[in-house]
């Protein structure tokens, strides 16, 4: 399965991979994608995750996450 998640905040490489690390902690993710530019996360996981599990692991390290596709 893949959630887009649009990630507001992320301004260099740091946040990229905090991003990252934070989605990538959320038991059932297999891969993370960050565009910086577009603000884009790309994240490949299994179907028990939810979405709503991925937005929290994202804002709980005070990013904000604007929209979930
Ligand atoms: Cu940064």
């Amino acid at each position: 399965m893949n959630t887009i998640l649009v990630v507001d905040g992320m301004t260099c490489s740091h946040c990229e991979s905090s991003v990252t690390k934070a989605l990538e902690g959320v038991s059932g993710v297999s891969n993370v994608d960050v565009d910086l530019e577009t603000k884009v996360v790309k994240v490949e996981h299994s179907e028990d995750v939810k979405k709503e599990s991925l937005k929290e692991a994202v804002e709980d390290i005070g990013f904000d996450v604007s929209e979930i596709k």
